[in-house]
């Protein structure tokens, strides 16, 4: 089948070769045909060294397809199902499943980077974060794979698979963004633009938006801004529209020191800060030890907006069958897998896209 292979970290291109293997299906995976994957910033991330990321490999984890093949001992799905994928898949017995953090279960994940599932003639081809959207088929444990109803556009359910359930769920999971709060959110790429929806579908009375594109900003408030700014206005709008005290809530979806401090700096005393950015494992941010007990702010870390994946998807789902939560209106573009090197160039020239999506045919 055909795929994308990073080869090594550092590459800025992947290779598209069309003599990609999967491994065989075990008892408790599943094989899918890829129908839809967006392109997250954390594809970049793999490719750069930025997040951990074994080569060579197949990155891509924002993705939903068909089932093709089940393993003997999969009850849960049939040949023929539409899933979304998911990056963490939540094995439903460990500390973390039974203590209702499915999104901290490691057990698939720790497994993933263990035992490779793509295969080019003898040598194994890692997953990225145990699945590898850019390729036409995966294998992928079952409990990997969330199944979606037969009428969700694909490129629908890819996005809810990563960008939309992170965003979304930081403000709704992490935060507990009350109504008639105000929200100050840095960065709108997808997962950005889904904390603003996010921040929208829970009664947020301001939500101030901050993006250095400026091109950006208009579509920031589509999707339910009420300000959008850029970096270098945040110090005048924070006195103008907090009387100088903060916001409620600040997020940082980029996960720069700069943007954390940010976040910090721009919310109020008391305020909730949320890092959902996905940073650097040596970029360190510095607080000093009076200001973390004496502006008594909460700072939080949100790892895939604390998905309940099995709860969360079809939340999401339903919301965007409702016209509350706009995802249509995220896919900026479309590709092939064949112009997966553009997208990714396009992604990293950092301009007005929200998410591309590859298709498959
Ligand atoms: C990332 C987090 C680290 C693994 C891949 C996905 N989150 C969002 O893009
Ligand atoms: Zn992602």
């Amino acid at each position: 089948m055909r795929a994308a292979v990073l080869n090594q970290v550092g590459d800025t291109k992947l290779e598209l070769r069309d003599d990609v293997r999967t491994t065989d299906v075990g008892p408790k995976e599943v094989r899918i045909r890829v129908r839809a994957t967006g392109v997250c910033h954390s594809d970049l991330s793999a490719m750069d060294g930025t997040l951990p990321a074994l080569a060579p490999g197949i990155i891509g984890h924002e993705g939903a397809g068909e089932v093709l093949e089940v393993g003997e001992r999969v009850d849960t799905l049939a040949v023929g199902d539409h899933v979304a994928l998911t990056f963490v898949p939540p094995c439903g017995t460990c500390v973390n499943c039974r203590g209702g953090r499915p999104h901290l279960c490691a057990i698939h994940t720790i497994a993933a980077f263990m035992n490779p599932r793509f295969l080019i003639g003898d040598t194994p081809v890692f997953g990225y974060a145990g699945t590898g959207t850019f390729a036409e088929e995966l294998v992928v444990p079952a409990d990997g794979a969330v199944k979606i109803d037969a009428d969700v556009p694909f490129e629908v359910g890819a996005l809810v698979a990563c960008g939309v359930m992170t965003g979304v769920g930081a403000v709704v999971n992490t935060a507990r963004v009350a109504p008639g709060s105000t929200v100050l959110i840095i960065g709108c790429g997808g997962v950005g633009i889904s904390a603003i929806q996010g921040a929208r579908l829970a009664g947020a009375a301001q939500i101030v938006a901050v993006d250095p594109v400026v091109d950006k900003h208009e579509t920031a408030k589509h999707f339910g801004a009420t300000h959008a700014i850029t970096p270098d206005q945040l110090a005048e709008t924070h006195g103008a529209l907090t009387e100088s005290q903060g916001w409620d809530y600040a997020f940082d979806v980029v996960g720069l020191p700069g943007t954390i401090r940010s976040a910090w700096d721009n919310a109020r005393r008391g305020g909730t800060v949320v890092v959902v950015g996905a940073g650097r494992g040596d970029a360190m941010v510095q607080f000093s030890a009076q200001e973390l007990f004496l502006h008594d702010k909460r700072l939080l870390g949100s790892f895939y907006g604390g998905a309940d994946v099995q709860r969360d998807y079809p939340r999401l789902l339903s919301l965007w069958r409702a016209g509350r939560l706009d995802l249509d209106g995220m896919i900026s573009r479309r590709i092939t897998l064949d112009e997966i090197n553009d997208g990714l160039q396009a992604l990293r020239g950092g301009g007005s896209l929200i998410r591309q999506i590859v298709t498959f045919g």
